[in-house]
């Protein structure tokens, strides 16, 4: 049994955190690079004006793929790289960028993976509204025609938007992400609405560039599991893990996955958010509920989920001084087996693993290598946890380690390690982890070691 013969596994990034070159070659400003400028917004006030540089060190991050055997790669496209004001005139350089990227990943015989949208939103754009303009839908399909059109004839496999959740929750209501303004609830939930609709046009303008195109999508959300196996508590864990909380909306899964693959938002929503929620025009769900050839999920963690004894659920707490990461994440498995199990039971797509991993308090040691035995550890705990689901029964494509190099890690700066690969930002030298060396014989073996 174990894992597709097909499997695909590989690694994932995103533009900012890793490319740098913020204002070469006529990049347009994104709202991360008027944010990192803001004095406390980040850790040590770090930017990603310089990151990984992987805008010039690309090929040597292409070739650590290769060494360890990756299947895939999933790297995100700078919107305003391609085109700078977010709409309109096309800079050719930051296409030539991603030509370049393509032809070095395809050559490795890697297969690529594009996230169109891994939130470097165009600050011309944010300057026009952003999400709360009604043109928002539509400026985000004519760049995804752009890009599709562009690179089309390599590129086959498309995501629309990398956890929607955060560059809105974390965006415009907690305000820990670029831009960083605080916004009422009913402001936030009508970008939601808007950022649903570019999907599900998006969707449309991949298509009609690329026949043949592979089109998912990339939310996230913590995937809590049951403390008993047993029917009730796993109805409580369900319950949970599609539930849209009157406190924190934005954080649910249901609330953004619902609509782009069922045409509805949940009920929960309009209960426990009433008259907030936006105005939704005749031919809105439409739009947003394309048919979809894969749901792509990131799942970091979840957290463990009994019934309350009255048809609803509570979370059970954690034993004292239970596992974290450095991040203070908490090490739960099973989200990988309970996550993708509830995925699958609902929205009946095949899931790939868009984002899993940790970050470690990792150094070069003595004798020049990277020993990260905790992460190794975690991994395996996972990806065993994620075979069962498959051997289960659950369609799962593919998984995607976050991340191939250490990075910029939004607001923690470089304070937060969660690479395979060691990155110095000093002088941009790479070091393969002892983990990377250990994925590379999972890959090898479809994950039978593990
Ligand atoms: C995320 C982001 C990544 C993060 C990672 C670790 O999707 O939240 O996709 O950019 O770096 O999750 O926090």
């Amino acid at each position: 049994m174990g894992f597709r013969k097909d499997f695909v596994w590989g690694g994932a990034s995103a533009s900012y955190q890793i490319e740098g070159a913020a204002y070469e070659d006529g990049k347009g400003p994104s709202v991360w690079d008027m944010f990192v400028k803001q004095e406390g917004r980040v850790i040590n006030n770090s930017t990603g004006e310089a990151a990984c540089d992987h805008y010039h060190l690309y090929q040597k991050d292409v070739d650590i793929m290769k060494e360890i055997g990756y299947r895939a790669y999933r790297f995100s496209i700078s919107w305003p790289r391609i085109i700078p004001e977010g709409t309109g005139r096309v800079n050719e350089k930051g296409l030539d960028f991603y030509d370049r990227l393509l032809d070095s990943i395809i050559k490795a015989g890697i297969v690529p993976y594009a996230t169109l949208f891994h939130w470097d939103y165009p600050y011309e754009l944010f300057r026009r509204g952003g999400w709360l303009n009604p043109d928002s839908p539509k400026w985000y399909a004519d760049y995804a025609a752009l890009a599709a059109k562009r690179l089309g004839d390599r590129l086959k496999n498309f995501i629309t938007f990398n956890e929607p959740q955060c560059f809105i929750g974390l965006s415009y209501d907690r305000t820990d992400h670029a831009p960083g303004i605080h916004f009422p609830i009913r402001d936030t939930l009508l970008m939601a609405h808007r950022v649903l609709l570019g999907h599900g046009l998006g969707v449309q303008a991949i298509r009609a560039a690329v026949p043949g195109a592979q089109v998912g999508y990339a939310p996230t959300g913590s995937a809590h599991y049951p403390v008993c196996e047993s029917g009730e508590d796993r109805e409580a864990a369900r319950k949970a893990y599609f539930d849209v909380s009157a406190d924190n909306p934005l954080w649910s899964v249901s609330l953004w996955s619902d609509p782009v693959l069922l045409g509805m938002y949940p009920d929960e929503a309009f209960q426990r958010l009433g008259d907030k929620m936006p105005k939704i025009g005749a031919d809105d769900m439409k739009i947003i509920c394309q048919p979809l050839d894969f749901l792509g999920q990131n799942i970091y963690n979840g957290a463990p989920v009994k019934s309350d004894g009255k048809g609803g659920y509570e979370f059970a707490p954690r034993k004292e001084g239970y596992d974290i990461t450095s991040a203070k994440w908490p090490v739960e498995p099973k989200a990988l087996y309970w996550g993708p199990a509830f995925l699958w039971e609902r929205y009946r797509k095949p899931v790939y693993i868009t984002e899993n991993g940790l970050s470690c308090a990792d150094w070069v040691s003595l004798d020049g290598k990277v020993h990260d035995p905790g992460r190794i550890d975690f991994l395996h705990r996972y990806l065993k946890c994620l075979r069962k689901a498959a051997e289960d029964g659950v369609d799962i494509r593919g998984y995607f380690h976050w991340c191939v190099t250490d990075n910029f890690e939004w607001s923690k700066g470089y304070t937060e390690r969660f690479g395979m690969v060691y990155c110095d930002f000093e002088t941009q030298e790479r070091i393969l982890k002892d983990s990377a060396y250990w994925y590379a014989e999972v890959i090898k073996s479809n994950g039978d070691n593990l």
